[in-house]
């Protein structure tokens, strides 16, 4: 009796855990999507339904097992002759079961959540498009009020603290914080659609429960809905190469009210960047903001201090790309020269034309000529960018 009794605290605890779902600590995290709290609910219901079916099957095995034992004089089947439709009605019987429970019980509200995933049409009222690539997001407002916004999100977790031997305190964040999130109004239903670069990545937030692969190429769409305001944190879902584990997003849900103004500075921002593309900038300004764009964007793959990681990634120090002369006779850049390849990138390497305004563009190539060990001596000025641009 002492092993049913063990059984019986067993099954105790079991059904105790579900009061436990209330807790997000041993589930999901808390869901702020209907999307997401959807996919809960089928979690959830589906839980049940195994743990019912697993003590009504092993009720059974254990009830057969003990009250049909050979010194009670029982007989094993196999010494009996066989009966083949007791065979048949055997397997039916639990076919049909599950069956039911499959198709029905668990198909109906399986089929409503994927449909809710699906349906990015009614009431989107904005579009951001999200790309990614190796290894970073880029975030795009395609309509309303934010149209025109776009800006790369980086890492901004400090390189010390993800250096091997590092024994200082790490952020509350690690590896989970970046220097431009996407900014979402509470309440509003955006439609997301989602592209990659390079390789696939996949732009993952679990409390939104949509996770979609985005794929080079081809434009995928699903949506989200944040009902709550705050910050959520995700990562890319999808091994995507060395810096796999160095892509997290990080979306801010702010009120209506809190979002228009967010979009009206982010926009004053930006004006502010395009006006600084004319005026003359001094080299020391550009190296300034250089090494900041050089270790926000190019670091992960040329490193730090510009030794790459070759053959994968070469070095800048004596490249000489970054040290062979950057536009030609007639003024215009060289094909294959240092603002070609920032431009329009090269293999694994990512274009910057779309990622980066002209004045960082500018500055990355001018700290790149005159640091990590080179020492060239020129300087590329914003205007010329926009110049080569067009
Ligand atoms: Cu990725």
């Amino acid at each position: 009796m002492q092993f049913f009794k063990k059984i019986g605290v067993g099954l105790a605890l079991m059904v105790a855990s579900v009061s436990a779902f209330a807790e997000y600590a041993w589930n999901f995290p808390e869901p702020v999507t209907p999307m997401a709290l959807d996919t809960l609910h089928v979690h959830n219901k589906f839980m049940a339904i195994c743990m019912i079916i697993f003590v009504v099957v092993l009720a059974i095995m254990v009830y057969s097992i003990f009250a049909h034992r050979k010194s009670k004089g029982y007989q094993a089947v196999a010494d009996k002759p066989p009966s083949t439709a007791i065979e048949i009605f055997w397997t039916l019987i639990p076919f049909a079961i599950l069956l039911l429970i499959d198709f029905v019980i668990m198909g109906i509200p399986a089929y409503h959540s994927v449909v809710m995933m699906e349906d990015t049409r009614t009431e989107a009222k904005m579009v951001v498009k999200i790309t990614g690539s190796q290894w970073r997001w880029q975030y795009e407002y395609l309509d309303g009020d934010a149209k025109g916004i776009k800006f790369v999100s980086n890492l901004s977790t400090p390189q010390a603290q993800m250096d091997k031997g590092y024994q200082g305190a790490k952020d509350e964040n690690y590896l989970l914080e970046v220097d431009n999130r996407l900014v979402l109004p509470v309440g509003e239903k955006v439609r997301i659609l989602m592209t990659a670069s390079d390789v696939l990545h996949n732009w993952w937030v679990p409390q939104f429960g949509s996770s979609r692969v985005a794929v080079p190429g081809f434009l995928r769409e699903t949506w989200v809905q944040v009902e709550k305001p705050g910050t959520y944190r995700g990562q890319c879902k999808e091994l995507c190469g060395k810096g796999h584990g160095y892509m997290p997003v990080v979306v801010d849900a702010l009120p209506m009210d809190e979002y228009k103004v967010w979009v009206a500075a982010k926009k004053e921002e930006m004006a502010k960047a395009s006006a600084g593309a004319d005026k003359e900038w001094t080299k020391e300004d550009l190296m300034a903001e250089g090494k900041t764009v050089y270790e926000k964007n190019c670091a992960v793959c040329h490193q730090v201090s510009g030794a790459g990681l070759p053959p994968a990634f070469p070095a800048l120090t004596g490249s000489k790309v970054a040290t062979s002369p950057i536009f030609g006779e007639d003024g215009k850049y060289l094909k294959d020269g240092h603002l070609d390849r920032v431009l329009n990138g090269i293999r694994v390497m990512p274009g910057w034309k779309a990622l980066l305004n002209d004045v960082e563009i500018a500055a990355v190539v001018t700290y790149e000529r005159n640091a990590l060990g080179n020492s060239v001596g020129d300087v590329l000025q914003p205007s010329q960018v926009k110049t080569a641009r067009e």
